[in-house]
């Protein structure tokens, strides 16, 4: 890989990870530390035949109710100011400060077909060195032009990441994203109903992927609007349809920790460049919890 598209991998690791400083008190030990009524289990499965959509990279506009206005800025520290790009078209989250970068938090999508069974436990409250949280989480789906098949089998959670309070992997009827510091802040805030950070198998057309992936999962509040928008923080619909989000960032799992690594989706963009993450969205669920 040449230093650019490090650059720009590492970078896009870091937005689809971060959290921040702002949560890092929140790191302490998990130790005996456990959810109300413990252990909450809580199930999720895809309808046959649902809708399921890809999100392609594209450019995120900046929310001034998080982030103020290239005038008045806010929170550097949520997304430092040379990582934000003031143009013509608005405010955006950029690479080089100057022109709006791709990211996975877009309005481009394609369809696909795909199905998901997702069954959590929460019991640790709070990331620390070891969880008794559990994750069985199976996902099927294609790539947009169905020539290839991905599955993704998830069963550790990860007891604590880096930069952000996770629960110990498993969080259930969790605040997340916008400025809470749990997530990029290029989501809008939202309740997430279940969440997950696990380790992750990757199969490509049926073959095992050498490393293991970090894997965010939400079951969420509706976050897009009629024309699947992503929209701001005030137009998360609490009413609207639950959604589903998978998340692989460029991030893999090694024996130290997660290190900034391309998913090897194969899926060829535009620009010939594979595409290094996966967000996938599940749009017709049903829970049991
Ligand atoms: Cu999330």
């Amino acid at each position: 890989m040449n230093s650019r598209k490090t650059l720009f991998v590492a970078l896009l690791a870091a937005l689809m990870v971060v959290g921040t400083a702002v949560v890092a008190i929140a790191h302490s030990s998990s130790s005996g530390r456990r959810v109300i009524d413990a252990p909450n289990t809580v199930e999720m499965e895809t309808r046959d035949g649902g809708d399921v959509r890809w999100i392609l990279p594209g450019p995120r506009k900046l929310d001034k109710a998080v982030f103020g206005t290239p005038e008045s800025p806010l929170r550097e520290e949520l997304l430092p100011l040379d990582k934000r790009a003031d143009t013509p078209e608005g405010y955006f989250v950029s690479g080089d400060g100057e022109t709006a970068m791709m990211t996975p938090f877009s309005n481009k999508w394609a369809p696909i077909t795909g199905e998901a069974e997702v069954k959590v436990q929460d019991v640790t409250s709070v990331s620390g060195s070891s969880t008794e949280d559990k994750i069985h989480a199976d996902f099927k789906f294609t790539s947009p032009d169905g020539k290839i098949s991905y599955r993704l089998v998830v069963k550790r959670a990860l007891p604590e990441i880096p930069d952000h309070e996770n629960f110990g992997g498993v969080g259930v009827n969790a605040l997340q994203h916008g400025a809470t510091g749990i997530g990029t802040p290029l989501m809008p805030q939202l309740m997430a109903f279940i969440a997950f950070w696990g380790a992750g198998d990757l199969y490509v057309n049926g073959e095992l992927q050498p490393e293991k992936r970090f894997v965010h999962f939400m079951l969420s509040e509706n976050v897009r609007d009629d024309d699947y928008n992503l929209v701001f923080n005030d137009g998360v619909n609490p009413q609207g349809d639950w959604q589903a989000h998978l998340i692989l960032p460029p991030v893999a799992l090694g024996s130290d920790g997660p290190f900034d690594n391309p998913v090897p989706t194969g899926f060829e963009l535009p620009n010939k460049q594979n595409q290094p993450f996966l967000h996938i969205m599940f749009e017709d669920v049903q829970v049991d919890g």
